[in-house]
């Protein structure tokens, strides 16, 4: 009886989500409507899906007051962007946390006072990216010179006189940072060093994919783990919750967003008592993020959980980026695809296939129109629907089920032997045998790894196993040409090809059904699947289906092309 939580990152409502958002937000809907599937028939088990925005630091108070707005203001209408997003794409969360949200302002100080015992306070100067809200080591600074030339600082660069007109960036995200002096209170990291390595090595999917794995324990093996600074002055950030005990000192952000992960689950003591539910849910999170918040979620969050004696999460799983020409797409660049102007000209369902079928977490990706154009008509218009379509709209397929599906319930000498009468009286072309054995091996395969590929966020791997299952059922009835045969003689072939059409059609529902809830539904309809079979994945094998196939409605379009 799995307790499965799954988050996603909170997000900046800086500005209106981009695709990017959408892809992390569209890997977690799955991966939770994958484990709703999987765990169908087991009553007890729950799966929680977390997302939200987060609205503190200087970052959102600088672009308030930018646009001279009130800063509650200003989040409370960014905020409700990243919720229409998801509303429009039937991404369904149960909690959309905003870090302003009251119970949150609490959880925030008690778990700072849970991890006062390796908070200590320090006077800080270093070079901050108000963009990245962090901060960068003089090695990662570069300066930018009036005519455009980046040079490295020098060792002996005098902190106390840099002018403000100079300009000085980071070398990895090439934002602007500035030189800040301060009192703060910090972190001790090291404290923790050896524990995380330990739970790295001793759990190899704690990090996935793995190679983020290796990246983080090199960190941790050969880079010093210096203390992390952890609150702000207040005279400089006021949009902030404040230090428990110390008006005079912010949260820094980056503190008070991964606190959301468990203000979420509820209370402290709850989620650290080991018989709630709450314990449990943290124990099997995973968190799927962009590998630009990895040390974040790798390094600090589970060091954060150490200090505070409170169980890490399962697993965080960290995808690469969309890009735009090259360069990562994001808000503070503007170079970035709206999904809601997609989601208008298409539907939901096109837009997470689109994106899933054409990207993998392992590898940045540049986004093209034409997925869109090649999933809503190549794919589901005259693949899929085609397929229940031309089967279910002359004919109807009620009785090919009928015939067909006890004998490839039964078992494959019956089949074999069939195929062959059939053969040597209609002298069939190759094609049905051929890609009948493809169809079956296509299935022993989705069998077999769906679930592990499913878990995985390997979505390609199976999207591009499904499409070819589509396109095989096609070949299969394109050959047959059931409406050419007039010969009762032949009234088997037919029959074959139909029961065929919808029997594909119906796995292919099943298996896809994560990722494409709204069509599915759809054609689970037309197809008179039950609900109970439609969430049944031992039933995806010809002939499992109890369905008898329905005259398909004259007129009903299921999808149409977009041109
Ligand atoms: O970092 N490609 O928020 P954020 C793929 N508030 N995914 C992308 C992307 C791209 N080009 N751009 C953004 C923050 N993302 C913090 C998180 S969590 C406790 C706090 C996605 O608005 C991806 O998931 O900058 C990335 O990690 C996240 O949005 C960053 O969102």
């Amino acid at each position: 009886m799995p307790k499965i939580h799954i988050t996603t990152p909170i997000f900046y409502p800086n500005a209106k989500p981009h695709l990017g958002h959408f892809y992390t937000l569209a890997l977690c809907d799955v991966q939770v409507r994958f484990n709703k599937l999987r765990y169908f028939n087991d009553s007890k088990s729950k799966i929680k899906f977390t997302t939200g925005t987060d609205e503190h630091g200087l970052k959102i108070q600088n672009a308030a007051t930018k646009l001279q707005l009130d800063t509650q203001a200003f989040v409370n209408q960014l905020s409700l962007t990243f919720k229409d997003l998801c509303s429009k794409s039937n991404i369904q969360y149960d909690r959309f946390i905003r870090t302003t949200d009251k119970d949150h302002l609490a959880e925030v100080g008690n778990f700072w006072k849970d991890c006062k015992k390796d908070i200590c306070t320090d006077e800080h100067k270093g070079w901050y990216s108000i963009s990245d809200e962090t901060f960068y080591p003089d090695n990662y600074i570069k300066e930018v010179l009036p005519d455009g030339k980046q040079i490295s600082i020098s060792n002996d660069i005098d902190y106390s006189t840099i002018s403000e007109d100079r300009v000085f960036i980071n070398t990895e995200t090439n934002n602007q940072v500035k030189f800040f002096l301060e009192q703060n209170y910090f972190f001790k990291l090291d404290n923790y060093r050896h524990n995380l390595i330990s739970h790295i090595e001793q759990n190899p999917d704690f990090i996935q994919p793995s190679k983020y794995s290796t990246t983080v324990l090199n960190l941790l093996k050969n880079e010093p783990l210096n203390k992390l600074s952890i609150s702000r002055p207040s005279k400089r950030l006021n949009w902030a919750i404040p230090v428990p005990e110390d008006p005079n000192q912010s949260v820094y952000v980056w503190f008070d967003a991964l606190c959301n992960y468990l203000t979420v689950l509820g209370s402290i003591p709850e989620i650290r008592n080991h018989a709630s539910e709450a314990h449990q849910f943290m124990q099997n999170t995973t968190h799927v993020i962009g590998k630009d918040i990895l040390k974040f979620h790798c390094i600090y969050w589970p060091i954060f959980l150490m200090s505070a004696n409170l169980p890490l999460p399962k697993r965080v799983v960290v995808h690469s980026h969309w890009l735009n020409d090259g360069v990562k797409m994001s808000k503070s660049l503007g170079n970035v695809v709206n999904p809601i102007e997609h989601l208008t000209k298409y539907d939901s369902d096109s837009l997470k296939w689109a994106i899933l079928h054409n990207s993998s977490v392992e590898q940045d990706g540049n986004f093209r129109d034409t997925y869109l154009k090649d999933t809503r008509n190549g794919v589901l218009v005259n693949k899929l629907c085609n397929l229940v379509s031309r089967s279910s709209k002359k004919f109807n397929p009620k009785i090919a089920i009928c015939n067909w599906q006890p004998i490839f319930k039964q078992n494959d000498s019956d089949l074999k032997n069939i195929l062959k009468e059939l053969n040597d009286k209609n002298n069939i072309s190759p094609v049905l045998p051929n890609s009948l054995l493809e169809i079956e091996q296509i299935l022993g395969w989705l069998e077999k790894n769906y679930i592990k590929q499913m878990e995985a966020f390997n979505y390609q791997v199976v999207t591009t196993k499904l499409i070819n299952l589509l396109d095989l059922a096609n070949e299969i009835f394109q050959d047959i040409a059931p409406w050419s045969i007039k010969d009762e003689g032949d009234i088997k072939k037919k029959e074959l090809a139909l029961f065929l059409a919808n029997d594909v059609a119906r796995i292919f529902c099943i298996y896809s059904k994560p990722i494409l809830p709204n069509i599915t539904e759809k054609l689970f309809e037309v197809l008179l699947i039950p609900k109970k079979e439609s969430n049944d994945l031992t039933l995806c094998k010809l002939g499992y289906g109890s369905s008898y196939g329905k005259q398909y409605k004259e007129g009903l379009k299921i999808l149409s092309r977009v041109d």
